[in-house]
């Protein structure tokens, strides 16, 4: 009975990963590129990281390139990253160029191969807020969220949660639409025009803690921050990603 075999087999396989996963060290809310090389960072030092993508193909922005161009461009000073996940690319002067659709696959297969776990079609509807600090997501089936049915959702615990939900930094809105007390440096969620040097920088620097255990990364960082946005430059993206990571270590002190 191969028909029983293969949907039992995909049926315990999954409920063990979602069991394994209900209590992380960080969950990651979208599966972008700094998602991606933020959980990469983060499992290859040995943390237990979940991410959660509401679309069926994670990868966020990366896939398009530049207007379908399928092409990206990233700095030279992240050529080490690019070559410790074995990417092919084209060096460009001060640029590299690099397939869009080879680096979002390269991202997700070394994310994944260094024991991140990825959970694609969950929306991530809300957090848990326990004494001021954040200790969790709230999740629930994407096409559940879409169709509005009324199913309740879930909850994973977690030591750390990562908004990398991209321009509209879906989970520090989570806090903001409540009115809980969140420091915006423009008072409110916003990005500003293209300017990409800048966007580059501002992204980096702008990767932190904003809340109690609630960081920001990628484009998140930029719309709580009130930066520029940047367009298909990413090497700002790999950067936040392993900011974050960095952060999360240092508290951990690992
Ligand atoms: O926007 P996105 O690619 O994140 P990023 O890492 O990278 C930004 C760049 O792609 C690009 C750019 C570079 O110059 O400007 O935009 O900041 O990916 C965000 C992912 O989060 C998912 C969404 O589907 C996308 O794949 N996402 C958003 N909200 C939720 C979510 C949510 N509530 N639950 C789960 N996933």
């Amino acid at each position: 009975m191969w028909d029983y075999e293969v949907s039992k087999i995909i049926v315990e396989r999954f409920f063990e990963k979602l069991n394994d996963n209900l209590n992380v060290d960080v969950a990651i809310v979208g599966g972008g590129p700094s998602a991606l090389s933020a959980s990469y960072y983060l499992s290859k030092k040995g943390l237990k990281v979940a991410i959660f993508e509401a679309k069926n193909e994670p990868g966020g922005g990366t896939w398009g390139g530049g207007m379908m161009f399928n092409e990206l461009v990233v700095e030279n000073d992240i050529k080490s990253f690019l070559d410790e996940l074995g990417m092919n690319y084209l060096i460009k002067n001060n640029f590299i160029s690099v397939d869009s659709v080879h680096f979002a696959s390269s991202l997700l297969y070394n994310a994944t191969k260094a024991g991140a776990i990825l959970f694609n079609n969950v929306i991530v509807e809300d957090i848990v807020l326990y004494e001021n600090k954040v200790n969790g997501i709230v999740i629930n089936w994407a096409p559940v969220i879409r169709q509005k049915l009324h199913v309740d959702p879930i909850t994973i615990m977690a030591k750390f949660v990562v908004d990398g939900t991209g321009h509209p930094a879906n989970v520090v809105n989570m806090l903001v639409d409540r009115g809980i007390d969140i420091d915006l440096p423009i008072g409110k969620i916003r990005e500003y025009p293209m300017n990409a040097k800048e966007g580059e920088k501002f992204v980096v620097e702008n990767t932190k803690e904003v809340f109690p255990g609630l960081y920001v990364m990628g484009m998140a960082a930029v719309s709580v921050g009130g930066g520029p946005r940047m367009g298909p430059i990413f090497g700002g993206m790999i950067k936040s990603g392993l900011k974050v990571a960095n952060k999360i270590l240092e508290k951990l002190s690992i």
